[in-house]
């Protein structure tokens, strides 16, 4: 029993030590998604990366998020019809896809009279040495590269120990 539960508990751990390879980007910080906040001075100076995440928070029913898919539109607040509607209070996306991406708030005028508005640059998993940036990033890719090597062999030892328990 002792020894079940022990790994049970490993078991449980290493499947959280990948959240650690990719980024959460609280969007706002403690503001979260909301009016009259300067997003792109927020987001200056972030680097997001293939594999990161987006969390908006906010109060739901205030706010929502849409993902827009072109510049023009994201300048002129318009809401393409089809776009998905996050409203959850609680949106997390993952950036899949490097390249630029933009989000708004659908709700009201909050766009166009409040500045709610996200526009970002998403860097391949790996891109922080093909493009240069004067601050440091939060995690190197160097720092990246190992934690999925240790994640990895948490992963082989975790096999290995399954195959010791079923020996005995
Ligand atoms: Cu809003």
């Amino acid at each position: 029993m002792g020894s079940s539960s022990f790994f049970i508990i490993f078991a449980i751990a290493a499947c959280f030590v990948p959240s650690i390879l990719a980024i959460e980007h609280l969007v706002g910080d403690d503001k979260g998604w909301t009016t009259n906040f300067d997003y792109q001075t927020w987001a200056q100076g972030k680097e997001f990366h293939v594999g990161d995440k987006l969390v908006f928070n906010y109060p739901s029913q205030a706010h929502s998020v849409l993902r827009i898919s072109d510049e023009s539109s994201f300048k002129q607040c318009s809401k393409p019809d089809g776009v998905l509607a996050l409203t959850s209070g609680n949106d997390v996306i993952t950036l899949a896809t490097p390249g630029k991406k933009w989000y708004i708030c659908g709700v009201g005028k909050h766009c166009e009279a409040a500045n709610q508005k996200l526009a970002i640059t998403v860097l391949p998993q790996d891109g922080s040495a093909s493009s240069p940036s004067p601050n440091s990033p939060p995690l190197s890719a160097a720092a990246r590269a190992s934690f999925a090597s240790v994640y990895y062999g948490l992963s082989a030892f975790v096999v290995v120990f399954l195959g010791v328990l079923n020996m005995v």
